[in-house]
C-alpha cells in the first residue's frame, strides 16, 4: 500500500526545497520532469514501485491543491525556499486576504510586517478557515491577520497567484495588516 501523504511530503520536499538531493532539473517556473523525478524515487525501496499514475492519485487525494502535472512535468504551486527565485503569475488579488500565525510571532509582524521567513514568498489564504489551518501549524490557538490586499496593490506590492486558496505576496508592511 502507497502511503500518499509521506510521498506528497516527500515530493514538497524535492519540489520545494532540495530538488539537487534529487539530481532534479528545475526550470525558473519551478517544473521538472516526471521521470527524472520518478527515477529519483523509484531508486529508494519505499517508492520502487511509484508511477505517474500514482502521481495523480497523490494530487487527487489531497485537500490541498499543492501540485500541478502537464505535459509529463510536475512542479509545487507554492512552497518554495530554493536559492533560485521561482517566477509566479503577478495578478491583482482579491479585496481582503488573510495570514493565520502564531501568537508569538505577533509583536515582530507588527514591528516588521509579514516576512517571507524561510520561503520565497509571504503566503496568504484566500479565507479566514485556511488562514486558521494554516496558524495552527504553527500555535493550538492561531491568530488570523486580515490583510488590505487592495490597498497594498495599489501602492505597488505584488501579488501572485498560487492557486484557487493560496496568494503569495512579496513582503507586506504592517499598514495593511489588522488582527482579526
Ligand atoms: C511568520 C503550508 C515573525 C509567519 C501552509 C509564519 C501554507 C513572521 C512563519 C504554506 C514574520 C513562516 C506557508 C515576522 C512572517 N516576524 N514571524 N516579521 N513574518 N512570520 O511555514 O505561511 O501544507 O514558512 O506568520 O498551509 O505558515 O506545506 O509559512 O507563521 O500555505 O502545502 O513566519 O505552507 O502549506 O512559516 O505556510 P511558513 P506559512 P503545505
Amino acid at each position: 500500500m502507497i502511503n500518499y501523504i509521506e510521498l506528497s511530503k516527500e515530493i514538497s520536499y524535492a519540489l520545494r526545497h532540495a530538488p539537487w538531493e534529487y539530481e532534479l532539473e528545475m526550470d525558473e517556473e519551478g517544473w521538472v520532469s516526471v521521470e527524472q523525478l520518478l527515477d529519483a524515487l523509484n531508486k529508494d525501496e519505499k517508492w520502487e514501485s511509484i508511477s505517474e499514475k500514482d502521481l495523480i492519485v497523490m494530487i487527487q487525494k489531497s485537500e490541498k491543491k499543492r501540485y500541478e502535472i502537464a505535459n509529463r512535468k510536475i512542479r509545487a504551486y507554492y512552497g518554495h525556499s530554493v536559492p533560485i527565485k521561482i517566477a509566479k503569475e503577478k495578478k491583482e488579488p482579491p479585496r481582503v486576504l488573510y495570514h493565520g500565525t502564531a501568537r508569538r510571532f505577533l509583536d515582530s509582524i507588527k514591528e516588521n510586517g509579514l516576512l517571507p521567513k524561510g520561503r520565497q514568498y509571504v503566503h496568504l489564504a484566500q479565507d479566514v478557515e485556511t488562514a486558521h489551518n494554516v496558524g495552527m501549524r504553527h500555535d493550538k490557538q492561531p491568530c488570523v491577520l486580515k490583510i488590505n490586499a487592495t490597498q497594498a496593490y495599489q501602492d505597488g506590492i505584488n501579488f501572485y497567484y498560487g492557486n484557487e486558496k493560496v496568494w503569495l505576496a512579496d513582503e507586506i508592511p504592517s499598514k495593511y495588516i489588522t488582527e482579526m
